[in-house]
């Protein structure tokens, strides 16, 4: 590795380690929540480190020469997680989650599906900033969380595609397609949510039958026939 890689592979590195250590928080996170409330609101999450060529890329379209200096005053997503839930309504419990975390530190919220993006992007992009225990010492580092539903994830990886097949000149036929997709998924996610809590209605109905049967043989033990 030559002199002048070490600054990026020292930059990556730190931000690695933040993406881990959030990473494992939220994985022991939903593992409780699942076994104390018997319900996940988190279907996957996953992480990745920004590559060098697209921070360069990035501070480049935003008219910042690519330096490391500027990477680390202005990308805030070098490190990256990524949170998939079943329905909108998870995605602010998760929210909830990682704002009562003591170690972390939440900087800035762009609620994109309260106001999603013009093209019809939708997440909620959460900037955390977490410390890493370094041999020098703690340092801070910001990383960006990104959480949305199975649905969202699915219409912005086809449009991430498109936007770099066709560097954000996407012929307007696909672009207006692709916004009669995300108004789909907005119904869709609320219809999903609507059936979801008649379900749990349900659920709650029978799991109180149960339970009222189970108190009412405690209570009334059936008596042996003598
Ligand atoms: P990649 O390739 O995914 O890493 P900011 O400095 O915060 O104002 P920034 O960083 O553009 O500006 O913030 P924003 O809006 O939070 O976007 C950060 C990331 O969110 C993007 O990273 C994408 O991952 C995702 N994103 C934002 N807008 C869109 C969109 O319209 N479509 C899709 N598919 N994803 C989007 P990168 O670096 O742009 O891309």
């Amino acid at each position: 590795m030559t002199e002048e890689m070490k600054p990026w592979r020292d930059l990556l590195l730190v931000h690695k380690f933040a993406a881990e250590e959030v990473y494992l928080k939220l994985q022991i996170l939903d593992e409780e929540f699942r076994s104390i409330h018997d319900y996940n609101p988190i279907e996957h999450i996953k992480y990745r480190v920004k590559k060098p060529n697209s921070i360069i890329d990035k501070l480049q379209r935003r008219g910042y020469e690519p330096t490391i200096e500027n990477a680390r005053k202005y990308i805030y997503d070098i490190a990256g997680i990524r949170i998939i839930c079943a329905f909108t309504a998870d995605i602010y419990k998760v929210y909830e989650l990682i704002k009562n975390q003591d170690d972390l530190e939440v900087v800035e919220i762009k609620d994109y599906i309260a106001s999603p993006k013009e093209n019809g992007y939708m997440s909620l992009h959460v900037h955390v900033e977490v410390p890493v225990f370094l041999s020098s010492g703690a340092v801070k580092i910001r990383i960006e969380i990104q959480i949305r539903t199975i649905a969202m994830d699915f219409w912005a990886s086809l449009e991430h595609k498109i936007y770099y097949k066709y560097r954000n000149q996407a012929p307007e036929h696909i672009t207006r397609r692709l916004k009669i997709c995300a108004d789909m998924i907005t119904t869709l996610d609320s219809r999903m949510l609507q059936i979801k809590e008649e379900i749990s209605e349900f659920d709650f109905v029978t799991d109180t039958l149960d339970k009222k049967v189970i108190e009412a043989i405690h209570l009334e033990p059936i008596e042996e026939d003598e």
